[in-house]
């Protein structure tokens, strides 16, 4: 089991599921390997001739296609697919705040005005004196027409740093419009359509910043208006957050519109009531992946666990109702509770699944339709049986918007990213580094994510998290101010004097772009070059799966950050994309995309480029001792990942 994850929770649950029979992704990873053809990139199915394998002396498909053109086509469509899911929740959300802004959907406000007005700004939507609901109305109006629109560029391409946008302007690779792309890059990658590898691949880099700089920034954007922009806000993980006495509601996905209203419902004093009538002594809402993010950053819900979790959490028993709305969800959950009491309870009107009961979310009914299935939940808890809720729990701080950087850096009247930029600057911060996303089943879970944040830290790294790889960081302590032994001495010293941990939980996936805005910010600011690709920092994706991973990976590569994913690579079978997507696109857009599923190269390739990038800037070379006796571990040393294994880390149940 321990090969299986580093987090004692999990390989608790991974032996409760042997122990009831009940077979899990991990059993399902041991017993179906990959096709290993598609998982180097080698298979075409885009035509009904095929499918074609490119394998020993088959070196083209039937039509002619070769080996890099299949490969740059399969990239591509998944790049467009991740951009896709992203953008159509963008979508949903600018849906959402017309409803509300013109009356349609009286349960939601606008709760932040200021917010809503700098992003008016950037949408180009007249403020001055009027009414907060018509703004926003206009708002979502313009934020609509960036899906459509088909010439021209994205509104939000002027926030990126002058010299970048030059650059997309010069590459013919400022996104047009949000849908436009992805649906090129569908036809462009027909069969028969575009041939070349690289210029197949160029379109990529706009199409997924038609995600970066578009629908999820949009997301992001709107879902601060509606919901509130994060501060910093305290609460616990793991599956110790599951409550014995009480009803148990998990909501998970990736959309906060109906898990919001949930918060509402859950704490509605006449449902809390009707759970006591039920033999429950309250209700305990968690979360499960970036729904479970949007809804901590913004409430203190507590994070139950990350994406390899999901089906384990079942096995505990104690879940009355499991809510789910948009991507990341397995199936194999309708057939896991099926052993259990816990109800699958599926929201999207795009998404249904087998097994599951769906109440479909409406968000013109919100606040009535998260009531009803608070209340499906309660009905359940009487059918609850024997339990098993792993003690394992850990605390947390989360919510570190953009905004909230710069403001703890100089307050509301001198807010500013002068204090970062001037320690990265005299070397106490050696550089930054975004670290994010999923978590796969055919690496050891959540041990990539900690070994490389834990590295990363101590060598005097900032590290800002979102998504999977933030629920891991939380489950270990990584985003409490205490973590600070762990960290380098300069990184600590800064960290002290403003008060903030040295790992930054920014939110959910969409909201990598909360990165993108800080590092533009950090380009613009002085000191560090004029463009992110100038910056001393790297984005890692230690244990990537999704498509929306690609999509985010490119988007920060066409942003000119050095980009590594761990695990496989989806382009393995050929070195001619792989160059393309690698030195081909560093030359092009200063970033580049390599995939490395060793975790110690990613810490060592990520430390070589940061103080590459230190040295190309002029600042003085890092010095491990200057601010102190160095913490620093480097690969080879006793690892994070052994020592929370052992249980140096290991926290037990702490209060509400
Ligand atoms: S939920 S996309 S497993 S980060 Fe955003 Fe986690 Fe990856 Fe889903």
């Amino acid at each position: 089991m321990e090969k299986k994850s580093i987090d004692a929770a999990t390989i608790e649950m991974l032996e409760q599921a042997q122990a009831d029979g009940i077979s899990t992704v991990f059993d399902r990873a041991e017993a179906t390997k990959p096709c290993p053809i598609g998982h180097e990139g080698n298979c075409c199915k885009l035509c009904f001739m095929g499918p074609c394998r490119l394998v020993g002396k088959t070196t083209v498909g039937f039509c002619g296609a070769t080996m890099e053109t299949v490969q740059a086509r399969n990239l591509a469509r998944a790049i467009a697919a991740g951009a896709a899911a992203h953008s159509d929740h963008g979508r949903d959300m600018a849906l959402t705040l017309l409803a509300a802004a013109t009356g349609q959907a009286p349960d939601y406000q606008i709760k932040d005005e200021r917010k809503l007005r700098a992003v008016a700004a950037h949408l180009g939507v007249e403020t001055g004196e009027r009414p907060k609901e018509e703004i926003a109305a206009d708002v979502a109006r313009a934020a609509l027409a960036e899906f459509g629109r088909q010439e021209g560029e994205l509104l939000f391409v002027r926030r990126a740093p002058p010299k970048r946008q030059e650059l997309w302007r010069r590459l013919g690779i400022a996104p047009r419009g949000i849908d436009r792309e992805i649906v090129e890059t569908l036809h462009r990658t027909h069969m028969g359509t575009d041939q070349d590898a690289e210029h197949i691949l160029t379109h990529a880099l706009r199409t997924a910043l038609g995600d970066g700089f578009g629908g999820s920034m949009i997301s992001t954007d709107i879902s601060d208006i509606l919901f509130g922009t994060p501060t910093p806000v305290a609460a616990r993980s793991n599956f110790g957050v599951l409550e014995e006495d009480e009803v148990n509601i998990v909501v998970h996905g990736h959309e906060p519109t109906l898990s919001d209203m949930i918060v509402v419902a859950a704490s509605d004093p006449e449902l809390i009531e009707y759970a006591k009538s039920k033999g429950a002594k309250g209700i305990n809402l968690t979360g499960i992946c970036c729904t479970a993010n949007e809804v901590l950053v913004r409430h203190g819900v507590p994070l139950l666990g990350n994406y390899l979790q999901q089906e384990l959490a079942i096995v505990t028993g104690a879940i009355d109702a499991m809510v789910v709305d948009i991507q990341c969800v397995m199936q194999g959950l309708a057939s896991v509770a099926e052993h259990y009491h816990t109800k699958i309870i599926t929201t999207s009107p795009k998404a249904k699944m087998s097994g599951a009961i769906h109440i479909e979310f409406d968000e013109h009914r919100a606040l009535d339709i998260a009531k009803l299935i608070v209340r499906t939940a309660v009905d359940n808890f009487p059918n609850r049986k024997q339990t098993h809720i792993p003690d394992v729990v850990d605390r947390l701080v989360a919510g570190f918007s953009h905004e909230y950087i710069a403001y703890m850096q100089g307050g509301v009247y001198r807010e500013s990213f002068r204090p970062l930029n001037d320690n990265i600057m005299n070397g106490r911060i050696r550089g930054a580094a975004g670290v994010v996303g999923c978590c796969n089943v055919h690496t050891c879970h959540d041990e990539s994510h900690i070994n490389i944040v834990q590295g990363l830290i101590a060598n005097d790294v900032l590290v800002v998290t979102t998504g999977c790889n933030a629920i891991a960081c939380a489950k270990y302590g990584l985003l409490t101010p205490e973590v600070m032994e762990r960290a380098g001495p300069g990184l600590r010293e800064v960290c002290q004097a403003i008060g903030i941990p040295p790992v930054l939980h920014m939110g959910s996936c969409v909201d990598n772009t909360r990165i993108l805005t800080v590092l533009t910010q950090m380009a613009t600011e002085g000191g560090l070059g004029e463009d992110i690709s100038d910056l001393p920092a790297v984005g890692i994706c230690p244990e990537w799966m999704s498509e929306k991973a690609l999509s985010i990976g490119t988007y920060c590569v066409a942003s000119g950050i050095y980009t590594i994913f761990g695990g496989a690579s989806p382009v393995a079978g050929s070195p001619e994309v792989t160059k393309i997507i690698s030195a081909g696109w560093e030359e092009k857009v200063g970033g580049k995309l390599e995939f490395e599923p060793d975790w110690r190269k990613i810490l060592e390739k990520s430390l070589a480029h940061i103080d590459a990038k230190r040295k190309a800037l002029k600042l003085e070379e890092y010095n491990p001792t200057r601010y102190a006796a160095s913490a620093a571990y480097l690969p080879g040393d006793s690892l994070p990942s052994d020592e929370y294994r052992q249980g140096k880390y290991s926290a037990s149940k702490v209060a509400k």
